[in-house]
């Protein structure tokens, strides 16, 4: 790559600043995070550097899954507060030449949204609107999906959040789908009019001026016409009927075409089970921007998906990275993200939480503002916040978890709470979801009122107060990486080229763009860790480091424990 050959954007440029309005700052006392909360620290985002900021959905919902079940796209739910603050969000966050990215969930409604409560009572046009069919209703008394006495449904699909992907509905007196929660059915996009009513709400939002979409699980939406069972022996039952759909492709130019194609925005399309090739089919020329993907963070799981919990597999995810950076490397762009709010905290899953718990955030924040593409941060994130504890069954709060708890207690694998515990700290979704801690007073400083969710025990520790009063905090650490990003092209631009593959605890890699180099080394575990790197003739500058300088050159450099290094020349 050569200066003349960069396709510059903007937001390959940008780093991003994902906010889960629920557990970001509340202004009213009701516990739960609010707009006005997001504008009051406004300027706090200003001051860490960040670009752009995605919102979770703030949109009228029942919240059965926290927002990803809108009731109506057009408005702003009561608990977040109304459109006008909404409008000022906007306006502050421009003033400061910082953009907004909001959540597009159009996979599925709530089951409270007026189509859905429409298309029930099978009213035209909305009689089509989901996917309804027939099958042998469960018989009475019993609770539909959840097995045994549950009926036949229509296909044996199974579900993100629960065993079947169908509910009965006795009002229609037929089962609709629903790939995540029962209260969260699937729009039937083979319908125009659903399309339609989409773009329409898109361009809605664009018009008021918006930066861009995040796309919630956007290459669900195209199901195998028919809907005909799935291969029972898949990781998903069904998966290969609506993971990249046959009319995936055709509904996504389409919406490009006819909505975001038309504006200069940022969009990142949230992808389940697609691999670096397949991306190249979506990202770059006339398609999304980049895709959130799930490749790497299945480096630390098992065969039997997200609860089957094993050790961080370095390599694995230096093949997985490698892959990406290269597929992507001249058409298309990669989403860098080791946080969001499905994952746990990223300092305790790759990390080492405990003693090395600043300078391991260090590392990691490290690796992903090295590597090429658009850097991710998740509110906490920069000040290292971690995974929680989760005593009882009644501190969870995630539908996702609840399930997986009732699921396993009626197993024969586990006995207690107990057992699952560990799996629930480790994976659980609510790990991201505790409210961000602002200081070390009641609450984080995040709530007067009575948190929704609990607070994380080490709040007096790990807060955004001690973070920048504090020079060597991870806070800081942040912020001077943003800096240098900014400052050199081949932070953003440069190519990638992988060092040490074999290295089990060292990932290792160059940056080239024409005559700026740099050499990135992350050591991923809590030992010294010796590195021969390659040394330019020339000579080599430090650029940033999460310990002290050593002095020692990359052909000689011992890695202390989770140190990261970065030499330019
Ligand atoms: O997540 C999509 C998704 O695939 C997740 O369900 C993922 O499998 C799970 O969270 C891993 O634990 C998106 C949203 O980011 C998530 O918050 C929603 O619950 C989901 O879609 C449904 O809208």
């Amino acid at each position: 790559m050569t200066e003349e050959d960069i396709d510059r954007a903007w937001w390959k440029e940008a780093v991003v600043y994902q906010i889960y309005p629920r557990s970001f700052n509340d202004t009213d006392g009701d516990g739960i995070g609010d707009l006005p909360g997001i504008v009051e620290k406004v300027d706090y985002l200003d001051e860490l550097g960040v670009d752009v900021v995605w919102l979770n959905p703030v949109y009228e919902s029942p919240d059965a899954d926290n927002g990803y079940d809108i009731a109506d796209y057009r408005s702003i739910d009561p608990q977040y507060g109304d459109m006008e603050v909404w409008e000022t969000l906007l306006a502050e966050l421009h003033d400061r030449d910082m953009r907004l990215i909001m959540d597009l969930v159009v996979n599925h409604t709530s089951d409270e949204h007026e189509w859905f409560l429409r298309s029930r009572e099978r009213e035209e046009p909305y009689d089509d609107y989901y996917y309804w069919a027939d099958g042998v209703p469960p018989s009475s008394g019993s609770d539909a999906g959840t097995g045994d006495a549950a009926g036949d449904p229509p296909n044996n699909w199974s579900s993100f959040f629960e065993e079947t992907a169908w509910t009965y509905d006795e009002e229609r007196g037929q089962y609709y789908l629903h790939l995540f929660d029962r209260k969260q059915p699937d729009l039937n996009w083979r319908n125009p009019d659903v399309r339609e009513e989409v773009y329409d709400m898109m361009t809605w939002w664009l018009e008021k001026g918006i930066d861009g979409f995040r796309m919630d699980v956007i290459n669900l939406i195209s199901k195998t016409e028919g809907l005909p069972d799935g291969d029972p022996d898949a990781g998903m039952t069904g998966d290969e009927h609506f993971v990249s759909g046959p009319e995936f492709q055709s509904y996504l130019d389409e919406m490009v075409d006819r909505t975001v194609g038309n504006y200069d925005v940022m969009t990142v399309g949230e992808m389940v089970g697609v691999d670096a090739e397949e991306a190249r089919e979506y990202v770059g020329e006339s398609g999304l921007s980049m895709l959130i993907h799930f490749e790497h963070m299945g480096v630390d799981t098992g065969d039997g998906g997200k609860w089957d919990v094993t050790d961080l597999d370095l390599l694995e995810l230096k093949e997985v990275v490698t892959d990406w950076q290269e597929q992507l490397a001249d058409d298309g762009w990669n989403c860098l993200y080791l946080s969001n709010h499905d994952q746990p905290r990223a300092v305790s899953r790759f990390g080492d939480d405990g003693d090395y718990r600043r300078e391991s955030a260090k590392m990691l924040a490290t690796f992903l503002f090295t590597l090429q593409g658009t850097p991710f941060v998740f509110q906490g994130q920069e000040i290292g916040m971690t995974n929680a504890a989760f005593e009882s069954p009644d501190d969870i709060r995630d539908v996702e978890a609840a399930n997986f708890v009732d699921r396993a207690l009626d197993s024969d694998e586990f006995d207690s709470y107990e057992e699952v515990r560990p799996l629930i700290e480790s994976r659980s979704r609510d790990n991201a979801r505790t409210p961000m801690q602002w200081t070390d007073g009641e609450n984080a400083g995040f709530t007067e009122g009575e948190p929704w969710i609990h607070v994380n025990e080490n709040r007096d520790e790990v807060n955004v107060d001690a973070a920048r009063a504090d020079d060597e905090s991870v806070w800081h650490y942040y912020r001077e990486l943003i800096d240098r990003r900014e400052e050199r092209d081949v932070f953003v631009y440069g190519d990638y080229e992988l060092l040490l593959p074999d290295h089990p605890d060292v990932f290792a890699y160059r940056r080239t763009l024409e005559d700026d180099a740099l050499l990135v080394a992350c050591n991923f575990s809590g030992e010294e860790q010796a590195v021969g790197l390659p040394e330019p003739a020339g000579g080599v500058e430090r650029v940033i480091g999460n310990y002290p300088e050593s002095g020692e050159l990359p052909g000689d450099a011992v890695l202390r424990p989770y140190e990261a290094r970065v030499w330019g020349y």
